[in-house]
């Protein structure tokens, strides 16, 4: 297709080169990405969703590879600012990769925006319990910024619950391409029996956490999504309670998207931070 697609496989490829059940659950995920990217008659939207508004998530980041090129051309996953120079991202995305590898895009949801900042990585802390107990538990990481953004950073969920609303947004798969403009869908709690029931052994309750509407599908976070966040509204406010993680191929009725929940491991979180200060 492009330059866009031909970096995500790429990158793709090279975070599956980590364990081999984690690489397994990657290349299995990759391939339904693609197989099942609706055609035709498809509307574009993350899937199912539609474009976010400037200011919508201001703490919504693209992770990207530094050097030449657009930060569209670049960015291959998502981010949630929690701290003024602190960015939470999957660890499938950052696994592998040393901290000069990497970039940070915030201040736009247009990737293709004058105002986007590009920040440095000064240093990145991969979930030491990462795969374990099963492929892709605890799937998050840590990035510390070389210097602070200028966003508003979101509060971390730390209490496991059952939700009324969730919503995730990000620059992946639309089902047609790859937006310029970030997207955002709300996408049904899925309990974590129904998951288990979707994926049977698949799913770490303690770690992950899945929405998605199992009877009908159409909304769903996608390839390129991964990292980014999955909030609840909290009064005012949005709270994070997940990132995007992994899921079989994307808005298919009964195989929900696969979130790494916050709550699980907001201690160990807190800890890293605790560290960098
Ligand atoms: C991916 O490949 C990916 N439907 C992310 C999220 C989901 C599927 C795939 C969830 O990064």
């Amino acid at each position: 297709m492009d330059m866009k697609r031909k970096h995500l496989i790429r990158l793709g490829a090279g975070a599956a080169a980590g364990l081999a059940a984690a690489a397994a659950v990657w290349a299995g995920t990759a391939a339904n990405a693609e197989d099942n990217a609706p055609e035709g008659d498809f509307e574009a939207q993350i899937i199912g969703g539609q474009p976010a508004e400037e200011g919508q998530f201001p703490w919504l980041v693209g992770l990207g590879s530094p050097g030449e090129g657009t930060p569209w051309e670049r960015q291959f996953c998502g981010g949630s600012v929690i701290a003024e120079d602190v960015v939470l991202t999957a660890a499938h995305c950052v696994e592998g990769s040393a901290a000069e590898d990497l970039v940070i895009f915030s201040g736009s949801v247009d990737l293709e925006s004058d105002a986007v900042v590009e920040t440095a990585v000064a240093d990145l802390h991969v979930s030491e319990t990462y795969n374990d107990p099963i492929a892709m538990a605890n799937d998050w990481a840590l990035l510390k910024l070389a210097e602070p953004v200028d966003v508003e950073p979101i509060a971390l969920g730390t209490d496991a619950a059952e939700y009324e609303v969730l919503e995730t947004a990000g620059w992946g798969n639309t089902g047609e391409e790859y937006p310029v403009v970030a997207e955002w869908v709300e996408v049904p709690f899925v309990t974590d029996a129904d998951c288990e029931a979707a994926y049977p052994d698949e799913v770490d309750a303690a770690s992950m956490l899945c929405a998605g509407d199992l009877a009908n599908g159409g909304v769903d976070s996608c390839q390129g999504d991964s990292g980014g966040p999955i909030m609840t509204p909290a009064g005012d406010e949005q709270v994070l309670v997940g990132i995007v993680s992994w899921g079989y191929g994307c808005a298919e009725a009964g195989n929900p998207g696969v979130y790494s929940e916050i709550a699980g491991f907001a201690d160990a979180i807190d800890e890293v931070l605790a560290g960098w200060e």
